[in-house]
């Protein structure tokens, strides 16, 4: 097996499941999509942020 491969499956197996195990902290109806060492949020239209807890302003600031 490949050393990278390997390495992988090693992470794998010792990787929470945030999403299962309500660890996450996806808000605003974001999905929780596990990550090995760690996990992210896909937002919905609307939201931002790693939580997916900002709300995107369309501000004369952003952009
Ligand atoms: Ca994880």
């Amino acid at each position: 097996m490949h050393e990278l491969q390997r390495l992988h499956v090693l992470m794998s197996l010792t990787d929470v499941n945030e999403c299962l195990t309500g660890l996450s902290r996806c808000e605003n109806g974001g999905t929780c999509v596990n990550e090995i060492g760690g996990y992210k949020c896909l937002c919905p239209p609307g939201f931002t942020g790693p939580f997916c807890s900002a709300g995107k302003r369309r501000s004369m600031y952003t952009p």
